[in-house]
C-alpha cells in the first residue's frame, strides 16, 4: 500500500517513539497469517524459555519464526512497498530486515513486563519493531500494548516494580491490520492476555551498520537478560 506522507509519520515516531497506522493491511491476509500460527501452535504449546527466565521476566510469550521454516507467504508483509519506505523514512538508507517472529501468549498467561527490546547505550543502535496485529484487541481480550511515549530518548529503562503504572503510559489496543512500529529503546509492555489467545507478528529490521544480535540483550526492569545464552547477565535492583 502506498503510504503518502511518509516524512510526517516518520517525524512523529522519532517524536513519540512508536507510531499506529489503523487498518494497514487487509484483513484477508491477516486472517490467512492467524490461522497459521494458531496451527502452528496447536492446543498446548510448550513454552520456549526455561521457568526461571519465565518467572523472573514476568513475559510468557511463545516466539516462532516462520521464515526460518521456509513460510514465504510471510514474505507479504515484509515486501510491502508502503512499508520498506517508511522503514527508509525512518532509519535511512542501508536499513535491513533482522527476522520475523510471530509471538503466541496462553489465555490467562502475564503477557510482557516492562523492557526494552535492546541495551540503549548508543542512540544510533536500535531495532526497530513493525509489529502486525492478526485480531482485535481490546479491553475484553487484554494484551493491550502499552508504551510510554519519548522513552526511547531516557536512556535505561528505570529499576522498579516489573509492571508498574507510569503516569504518562498509553495504553494501545491495535485491531486487526493494525500497523505499529515501536523504537528498541522505547519502554514498552503488554498486558496480561484474558481472551482465547493472542497472536502478533513483529517483522523487526535496524539501520545499516547496527549489529546483527543486537536485539540479543533484553533490558528488563529487574535485569538485562541475553537470549543466545539463556542467561541473567546483570541483575537490577
Ligand atoms: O506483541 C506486542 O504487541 C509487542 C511485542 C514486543 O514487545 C516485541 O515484539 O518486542
Ligand atoms: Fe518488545
Amino acid at each position: 500500500m502506498a503510504i503518502l506522507n511518509q516524512e510526517a509519520l516518520a517525524k512523529q515516531f522519532w517524536q513519540e517513539g512508536y507510531l499506529v497506522l489503523s487498518g494497514y493491511f487487509n484483513k484477508e491476509l491477516m486472517d490467512q497469517y492467524n490461522r497459521i500460527i494458531l496451527d502452528h501452535f496447536g492446543d498446548d504449546p510448550a513454552y520456549a524459555h526455561d521457568e526461571h527466565f519465565l518467572n523472573k521476566s514476568q513475559t510468557e510469550v511463545i516466539p516462532w519464526f516462520p521464515q526460518q521454516q521456509g513460510m514465504d507467504t510471510f514474505d507479504t508483509v515484509e515486501k510491502d512497498a508502503g512499508l520498506k519506505q517508511l522503514s527508509e523514512a525512518i532509519m535511512g538508507e542501508g536499513w535491513y530486515s533482522l527476522y520475523c517472529m510471530a509471538m503466541f501468549s496462553r489465555k490467562g498467561s502475564k503477557g510482557q513486563a516492562w523492557h526494552q527490546d535492546c541495551v540503549p547505550s548508543k542512540s544510533g543502535i536500535y531495532n526497530l519493531n513493525r509489529l502486525v496485529y492478526t485480531h482485535d484487541i481490546s479491553e475484553a481480550s487484554g494484551g493491550q500494548l502499552i508504551v510510554v511515549p519519548g522513552s526511547h530518548r531516557r536512556g535505561e529503562l528505570t529499576v522498579g516494580k516489573v509492571n508498574e503504572d507510569f503516569s504518562d503510559q498509553r495504553v494501545l489496543a491495535p485491531n486487526k491490520g493494525d500497523l505499529v512500529l515501536i523504537h528498541g529503546h522505547c519502554w514498552h509492555r503488554v498486558a496480561p492476555v484474558e481472551g482465547t489467545y493472542r497472536v502478533s507478528i513483529n517483522y523487526r529490521s535496524a539501520a545499516q551498520h547496527t549489529p546483527k544480535d543486537v536485539t540479543d540483550v533484553c533490558v528488563y526492569r529487574n535485569m538485562r537478560y541475553r537470549f543466545s545464552t539463556n542467561s541473567v547477565v546483570e541483575e537490577r535492583c
